[in-house]
């Protein structure tokens, strides 16, 4: 049977890049795979980046975190959820992968140069960020991570790495794939520009967990089909944001409805935008509900989280100290 890992971080609200790039995904493989799936909320992770991260909210970025998967389906009865800093073993893996990774091969990554280009001073961290998912993953000698395409570079990375420890100290660990949601590989934003993403801020994402009378401000004044000037003007729903939100959100009669309406011009894009406010209170509206259940309850979520990183734990001791003894360290 698979083993399926993948984390998301507490770097700020979940929005609908995270949903259908990678959570709705999480709870589609835990329906099969039951605790041969395992999910975590990398927190650690969490400070690599000095301008998505604050102390004053990790904690609680990491509640409201855990609140959104388990509100969006995510059911830790059925998986193993946890927090990755309740679990030890991932930074100490992690430490045994930094001293076989070439820092040439992290300077490379896609992720790295771009959030690095953006800091005047880079951490060390940063840099080491796909080497402690590397651990992430293996520690439960996982093979197969859903993830938005975004990850693909680091999952490549935790190939390599998985190989070469293999053959610097004998067969151990598998080397995962990446699985992606063929129909959500990157979201744009709503700036229209590159993938949503959490650390560009508010103003470009729709979080799951957002009001919808906020989401609706933020619809109301996105960018359309710059084509499509006046009303009477038909357009391309394919070169439109809220075409491409459409098809994620509308089910066919609705897509057909804007689709048709907007190659037409017998739609306007306010009433295209209704529409689409209309299939994302179907979609948003129950998870905000079920959310709102988890937060009245903390106790509920935490002894979820708790009993989680012990069954995590099980599954990663023994591997760490499979490493650790193939890696020669003297045996306690
Ligand atoms: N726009 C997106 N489209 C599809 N998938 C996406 N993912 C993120 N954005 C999109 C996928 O969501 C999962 C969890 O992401 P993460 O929080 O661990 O890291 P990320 O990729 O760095 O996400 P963000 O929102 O862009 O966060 P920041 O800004 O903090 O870096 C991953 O599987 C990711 O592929």
């Amino acid at each position: 049977m698979p083993r399926v890992f993948s984390g998301i971080q507490p770097t700020g609200d979940p929005h609908i890049g995270n949903y259908f790039g990678a959570m709705k995904n999480y709870v589609k493989l835990g329906d099969q795979l039951g605790k041969n799936s395992i999910y975590c909320v990398v927190d650690l992770h969490a400070p690599t980046n000095p301008s998505a991260y604050d102390p004053k909210f990790l904690a609680q970025r990491t509640f409201e975190m855990a609140v959104a998967n388990m509100a969006a389906g995510l059911d830790p009865e059925k998986v193993i959820f946890f927090v990755q800093s309740h679990v030890p073993e991932h930074t100490q893996l992690a430490w045994l992968f930094t001293v076989i990774t070439p820092v040439g091969e992290l300077e490379r990554m896609t992720q790295y140069k771009d959030k690095a280009g953006k800091l005047e001073s880079t951490p060390a961290g940063l840099l080491m960020y796909p080497v402690l998912q590397a651990a992430d993953i293996l520690l439960y000698k996982a093979d197969t991570v859903p993830v938005g395409e975004d990850q693909v570079q680091h999952i490549e990375l935790t190939r390599e790495i998985a190989r070469k420890f293999n053959h610097a100290f004998g067969d151990m660990f598998p080397e995962p794939k990446a699985v992606l949601e063929k129909d959500a590989l990157r979201i744009p934003g709503l700036d229209g520009s590159g993938k949503m993403s959490k650390s560009k801020g508010e103003a470009t994402t729709i979080g799951i967990l957002e009001p919808l009378d906020s989401i609706w401000q933020k619809l109301r004044v996105a960018p359309t089909d710059p084509a499509r000037v006046r009303r009477t003007d038909p357009g391309d729903p394919d070169k439109c944001l809220i075409g491409d939100y459409h098809k994620l959100f509308s089910d066919l009669p609705t897509l057909e409805t804007v689709y048709t309406g907007c190659r037409t011009a017998g739609i306007g894009c306010v009433d295209c935008k209704k529409l689409l406010l209309g299939s994302m209170t179907q979609e948003l509206a129950p998870i905000q509900e079920r959310a709102a259940a988890l937060r009245a309850d903390p106790d509920f979520v935490r002894d979820a989280l708790v009993q989680g990183a012990k069954e995590a734990r099980a599954i990663a001791q023994p591997v760490f100290e499979e490493a650790r003894e193939k890696v020669g360290f003297l045996k306690l």
